[in-house]
């Protein structure tokens, strides 16, 4: 494989101190990988500082799991992008779908926290993706359009990455056949050529859901597929690290 790819783990809710160690061994794999290969760790907001001191000298990019819209302000117990900036992060993940669902993140707030993100001096990897309901309806190909169309944001193309996850490929071990990821990303490349013309055509598209040592080669083999969004087999070295050489 020749194209580059960015592998990034999500920890999402995960992580006490003790986890830093992983970062250090992930930190070390980063250093490692080919130049075109970028690898990436959003860890909870508790441990961004350390990480960011873990990873410091290395070629492990740390960002965050999300941000807010606005740069400062009263809304308890929320991040802005700006403060993920200050502590030397690299990018924020939006839209991710359990925000969308935990949260009622709708397209038009995940376009103003990529804006923000990118606003900030961060990328954002965006993410996008359809049930299993609209897959099994044949809609999918539509939602992920709809998603796009609402939340990409109208600067900056090159600090945008996109995370295709389908819903239904989240932390349950499946994942969805080459062809259909090959169909999908091809989609979403188009889109982004609708939307941004040439400079569309440079952006990463990730494939996340129930990545594993076992199905990222099969993944990363996909031509559109530039990388990984990689949440619970990111979480120990052990696991990410085939993850990375398989890219
Ligand atoms: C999808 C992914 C990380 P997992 O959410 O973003 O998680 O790899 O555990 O399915």
């Amino acid at each position: 494989m020749d194209k580059p790819m960015l592998v990034a783990g999500n920890w999402k809710m995960n992580g006490l101190q003790a986890a830093l160690a992983e970062v250090e061994a992930i930190a070390r794999a980063a250093d490692g990988a080919p130049s075109r290969v970028e690898v990436a760790v959003a860890p909870p907001f508790t441990l961004i500082a350390r990480a960011k001191d873990a990873a410091a000298g290395s070629r492990l990019r740390i960002g965050g799991q999300d941000c807010h819209a606005n740069p400062s302000g009263a809304h308890t117990g929320c991040i802005s992008a700006t403060m993920l900036a200050d502590l030397g992060c690299d990018f924020a993940i939006v839209g991710h779908s359990e925000r969308r669902t935990d949260n009622g993140e709708t397209d038009a707030i995940v376009k103003a926290k990529a804006t923000a993100a990118i606003g900030a001096g961060l990328r954002a990897i965006l993410c996008v993706g359809e049930t299993e309901a609209e897959r099994d309806a044949g809609r999918h190909l539509d939602v992920v359009g709809a998603q796009l169309v609402g939340s990409l944001p109208d600067a900056d193309p090159a600090s945008v990455v996109i995370a295709y996850e389908p819903v239904w490929a989240i932390g349950t071990g499946r994942t969805p056949r080459a062809s259909d990821v090959d169909e999908m990303h091809s989609a979403i490349r188009a889109r982004l050529v609708a939307r941004y013309g040439e400079e569309g055509r440079g952006i990463l598209i990730l494939y996340g859901g129930s990545v594993k040592p076992s199905n990222a080669a099969e993944l990363f083999a996909v031509p559109e597929v530039g990388g990984a969004l990689v949440g619970g087999a990111s979480l120990k070295a052990a696991d990410f690290l085939p993850i990375i050489a398989a890219a």
